[in-house]
């Protein structure tokens, strides 16, 4: 992976001479970019500057091991620092907090943005962009050797951490060779595989089981052969089970063979989340969730609408 050299140089200048750093993650924090967030926390910390992790949305307990993790605020409550990195986030409006300081984006400020979806529209006054990586750690990881910054166990169990999950535990289309030599870097310098492995996608909860009988059980294939299914506020009630629970199940959802693209509606508080997936080459879910406002990777791509399910003969969404 190729890094952009006058924008690394300007980005370590950048970290030299800052001291407090501020570091955000995106809204519905997933294993990339708390891995991204807490790799770079990690490596500040060592190397003396002072690093504070913020994001509007909880991490979900599963991220426990992340080393550093404990030290996350939640709620952005000033942008009061010297270096602001915004890890994994494709758009603005994916941080939270754009409404609230929307001069984080007006390039006035000493701001990177650190991504690998497609449709970044480079809001940074820094950006280092590149959607061919599999993760944002991937990205970091190449940021961290170029730049000869620190690479600890700690910082190699996060970077690993968002390539983990990002590919599906390797198994999604994304994963090549590229991904497995840097997987394989990060475990020769102590990442704890194992730790990931049995935190993430050997622990699941009675109400995530419940949660995702739901949505096996309404899985249906339309007539273009697209494969569906759905959940209702009511099912996550029923289940005692929180929004972040659906995360994993669209990859079963999407292993119903010959499938042109597999999708999930989710409804939560007054709007529909759409998950998309595919494993037909010919098939760019991104460009479908396009046309809902949504976006990601041609693989995995998502969207959000207002309104809620209602069942009629099949299920569609419907204005609230
Ligand atoms: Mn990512």
């Amino acid at each position: 992976m190729k890094l952009d050299k006058n924008e690394l140089m300007a980005i370590k200048t950048a970290i030299d001479k800052a001291d407090t750093i501020l570091l955000i993650p995106h809204k519905s924090p997933d294993g990339d970019t708390i891995g991204s967030a807490f790799g770079l926390y990690n490596a500040f910390i060592e190397m003396g500057k002072k690093p504070t992790v913020a994001c509007v949305d909880e991490p979900a307990p599963v991220f426990t091991f992340i080393p550093g993790i404990e030290t996350i605020k939640i709620g952005i409550d000033h942008i009061d620092y010297d270096l602001i990195i915004i890890v994994d986030a494709g758009a603005v409006h994916l941080t939270g907090v754009h409404e609230l300081y929307p001069t984080l984006f007006d390039k006035s400020r000493e701001v990177v943005n650190i991504d690998h979806h497609p449709t970044n529209d480079l809001y940074g006054k820094y950006n280092v962009v590149v959607s061919t990586a599999a993760s944002t750690t991937m990205i970091i990881y190449q940021m961290l050797v170029d730049l000869n910054l620190p690479l600890s166990r700690s910082v190699s169990t996060c970077l690993l951490t968002g390539i983990y999950t990002d590919t599906g535990s390797f198994m999604h289309s994304n994963t090549d060779a590229k991904t497995l030599q840097i997987a394989a870097r990060l475990l020769a310098r102590g990442a704890n595989l194992r730790g990931i492995s049995k935190e993430i996608f050997n622990t699941t909860k009675i109400s995530t089981m419940r949660l995702w009988g739901r949505v096996l059980k309404n899985t249906y294939r339309t007539s273009e052969g697209v494969t569906m299914s759905v959940v209702t506020q009511k099912d996550f009630n029923e289940c005692g089970a929180a929004y972040d629970e659906m995360s994993g199940v669209v990859d079963y959802v999407n292993a119903v063979p010959d499938s042109l693209y597999s999708v999930i509606l989710t409804e939560r508080q007054g709007v529909v989340k759409g998950s998309l997936r595919t494993l037909n080459d010919e098939v760019d879910v991104s460009a479908i969730a396009s046309d809902y406002g949504g976006g990601g990777h041609t693989k995995a791509a998502g969207f959000t609408v207002k309104g809620r399910l209602e069942k009629e003969v099949r299920w569609k969404v419907i204005d609230c």
